[in-house]
């Protein structure tokens, strides 16, 4: 019945038409099972869900409305990947790569035997330091740390350096941790370049419309009319990479008219004094003429923002304005932390606020020791002084790992949940790199970029196969636990990470570290709680701990205060105090061809794992959304009317796409969309589809934390 039905819908699905009634055809019970579990559509949001089962056959996805990241939402990513589960270009078994680069199913017996023996051989030559794991970092990260450490290498990296590390690397130096935005209750936002209308995240809408509802403004500084800008009371068409200045100069206007929080800035902040002695530099008048907003606006939104205090707030930001795009967006970030602290707004309702984290029980607790941390610096250089000292350890630095490769640092390397190949900056320099290593195993569902260049590939049993970690749904005023449930049986040969960790463990000497089961680990997280795995699995959501209340608790910096100065930046030779910096590159602006090249994510696609599922590439050609949009009056002067196609070029990059005209858009800036240019032809659904900015985006380690710099790109855009 199952395989009926499945091959039922691929056959609609191949042949264009988006049809319903597979599905009806499908459910022909009425009866449907309903199982709690998380959404894996997008690593960073992982909302509660309900899976409906009928027939045996995945059916539709419902949110649950107790989890407060989604309450009771669904967003389209959501709702297309739990069909995923049926796409025929999955990975059915474990593969091998042959000499002539095709792959060969293998058993998983081989395949533990063949890479232990391997790995064994290169620590020997090497040593465990030349080993290293990648991964989108999820709930199930300890397990990577844990394999790490136990062959003896701090080389454990997520995707951080390509997304957020210059944002929370920024709070770390300011406050000690990474706050959390109370939008609900604000009287006034500022957004900078965050966009979670687009960038989703269901919450942050719903808080966001909810607070417009009892008459907050919002304030949107975007190049782009993004998705959020439309909600928008003013959306200010900032110019790529300056936002610095516009936020110094909101400083400037705050601390000379005197709007700070007095009192606050007394009692919980140090180098208030040093701040006031900088900021003289930065007034409105001299911030419009590199930002292109007029010195009225700013002194505007500043005095507003301001006269809302405390319940005022900057949105902390995650990728597109700060998070890792600019030489200046550690700066950028600084500046926004410090904005919003001096007008007192921490730890305050309406304003940022820390987040509630349970502390989720440890296997240690339960018989299980962990391997020690060995004594060795990460190879790419992560909070290591000298080098990337404000680089965090958990997160390091991840295109370091095929510059590492290429100077034969690294040897070795497994890659879980995340394919750098086609999520990194220049592609060629990735696919040197990760093609020099001497074992790459690459554990997926699919065969994506990292995986069709592997030795192994390693099929994970996909999430509505598998019980995954107990996690700590992100952040918020109260601390929930979810967790990934098994809804159905796996289709294939395929198993679970720990399962994988596990098999491998035993071949490479360390299988006393991976004594233990799921259910006996989550068992074990949820002790502390009093919760049981049974209740949790019921409800799939189970908030744990007081709810977090307004008013100052001490700073995790080395003063215990807000640092408006750090001397420990200063200490490593970074700047102690947020300073105008220009940006890396400029485009020229003497060549009517010149633009920076900006991107953003679509709300129906995920990074790279999404433009192969059939539902959402079938949205983007029927929405006509696979185009670079491009500044109407800039795109008639070279030429180009909507639709037409452009060549695009950069100095490490060539590609074409059609454009999109738009009022929307700052004029220096191109924009694409970041979801597309899939190359690995197993993916048959997206494969050739658009074109990527990371094809144009050369190989930079920002110089305080090691970030890509992803928005620094010139490119000639032209008629093609
Ligand atoms: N649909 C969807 N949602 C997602 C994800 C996804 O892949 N797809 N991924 C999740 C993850 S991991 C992330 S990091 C977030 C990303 O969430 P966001 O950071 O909100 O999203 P982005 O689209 O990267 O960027 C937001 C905006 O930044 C603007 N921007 C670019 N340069 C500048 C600048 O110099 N100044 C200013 N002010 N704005 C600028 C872009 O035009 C864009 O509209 O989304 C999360 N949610
Ligand atoms: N091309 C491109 N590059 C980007 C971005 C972008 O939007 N597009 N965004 C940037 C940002 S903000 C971020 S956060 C990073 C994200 O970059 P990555 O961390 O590389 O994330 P994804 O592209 O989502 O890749 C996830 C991989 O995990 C696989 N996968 C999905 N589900 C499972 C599962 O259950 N088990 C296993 N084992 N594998 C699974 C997918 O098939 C896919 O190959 O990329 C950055 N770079
Ligand atoms: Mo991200």
């Amino acid at each position: 019945m199952r395989a009926a039905a499945g091959s039922a819908l691929a056959s609609g699905l191949a042949a264009g038409t988006l049809s319903c009634s597979t599905e009806r055809a499908a459910g022909v019970r009425p009866d449907a099972s309903k199982i709690p579990t998380q959404c894996q559509g997008c690593g960073a949001n992982r909302c509660g869900i309900y899976v409906y089962v009928k027939n045996g056959r995945v059916w539709k996805a419902d949110g649950n409305p107790k989890t407060y990241n989604n309450a009771g939402t669904v967003c389209p990513r959501g709702h297309a990947y739990i069909q995923d589960i049926y796409n025929p270009d999955r990975i059915k078994q474990p593969l091998k790569r042959t000499d002539k680069g095709t792959y060969e199913p293998i058993t998983w017996e081989q395949a533990f035997e063949e890479i232990s023996t391997k790995l064994n051989l290169l620590i020997m030559d090497d040593g465990p330091q030349s080993v290293f794991w990648i991964q989108y970092p999820m709930a199930n990260m300890p397990l990577a740390f844990r394999f790490m450490h136990a062959l003896g290498s701090p080389n454990t990296i997520t995707h951080g350096a390509t997304c957020f590390t210059a944002r929370n690397a920024a709070f770390n130096a300011t406050c000690g941790g990474l706050p959390d935005n109370d939008l609900k209750n604000s009287r006034y936002i500022i957004m900078v370049g965050r966009n979670p209308a687009g960038g989703v995240k269901l919450q942050q809408i719903r808080d966001i419309a909810e607070a417009k509802r009892k008459g907050a403004r919002l304030v949107v500084l975007d190049p782009r009319h993004s998705e959020t800008a439309v909600m928008a009371d003013d959306w200010l068409a900032v110019r790529p990479a300056s936002d610095l200045a516009f936020l110094l100069a909101m400083i400037n206007v705050i601390i000379e008219e005197g709007l700070y929080d007095h009192k606050f800035v007394e009692e919980h902040t140090i180098g208030f004094d040093s701040l006031r002695d900088e900021i003289v530099t930065y007034p409105p008048e001299w911030a419009e003429k590199i930002c292109d907003i007029p010195k009225e606006t700013i002194y505007r939104i500043a005095r507003e923002f301001a006269f809302n205090k405390p319940r005022a707030l900057i949105h902390r930001g995650y990728h597109g304005g700060y998070g890792a795009g600019y030489l200046n967006s550690f700066q950028t970030a600084r500046a926004v932390a410090i904005a919003n602290f001096l007008i007192g707004n921490y730890e305050r309702v309406g304003g940022l606020f820390m987040p509630l984290k349970p502390t989720l029980g440890e296997l240690e607790k339960g018989g299980h020791p962990a391997p020690a941390i060995p004594d060795v610096e990460k190879a790419d250089g992560a909070g290591v002084p000298g080098r990337y000292p404000t680089a965090s350890y958990s997160d390091g630095i991840a295109h370091a790992v095929p510059e590492l490769a290429l100077a034969g640092k690294l040897k070795a390397g497994f890659v879980y949940h995340m394919n750098p190949v086609r999520t990194n900056p220049n592609p060629a320099r990735v696919i040197a790199g990760y093609k020099k290593l001497e074992l790459l195993v690459t554990i997926d569902c699919v065969m994506s970029e990292t995986a069709a260049l592997s030795h192994y590939v390693l099929p994970e049993s996909f999430f509505l196969e598998r019980d995954d970690h107990v996690d700590t749904v992100h952040s918020g005023p109260v601390a929930q636990l979810t967790m990934v449930q098994q809804v159905v049986k796996p289709m294939y040969d395929t198993k679970p990470l720990l399962e994988i960790i596990t098999g491998l463990s035993r071949g490479l000497g360390i299988g006393k570290y991976f004594n233990f089961t799921m259910d006996e680990l989550n068992d074990l997280r949820l002790r502390p709680f009093g919760v049981t795995l049974d209740e949790l699995k019921k409800g799939g959501v189970i908030e744990v701990g007081p709810r977090w209340e307004e008013g100052f608790k001490p700073c995790k910096t080395p003063s215990g205060k807000i640092e408006f100065y750090s001397s420990q930046l200063e200490a490593w030779g970074l700047d102690p105090m947020p300073r105008w910096q220009e940006p890396l590159v400029a485009p020229d602006s003497s060549d009517k061809n010149s633009f920076r090249l900006l991107h953003g994510k679509q709300a129906i696609h995920t990074h790279s794992m999404t433009a192969n599922v059939p539902y959402l590439m079938e949205l983007s050609s029927r929405y006509d959304m696979i185009r670079l949009w491009i500044n109407r009056k800039r795109a008639e002067a070279i030429g180009l009317k909507d639709g037409d196609t452009a060549v695009v070029e950069s100095d490490i990059g060539k590609g074409t796409v059609r454009v999109r005209l738009t009022d929307g858009l700052h004029p220096s800036a191109v924009w694409m969309p970041s979801g597309y240019g899939i190359f690995s032809k197993y993916l048959t659904t997206a494969y050739g589809k658009g074109i990527n900015y990371n094809d144009f985006l050369d190989t930079y380690f920002d110089p305080a934390v090691g970030h890509i710099m992803s928005n620094e790109i010139i490119v000639r855009v032209a008629k093609a």
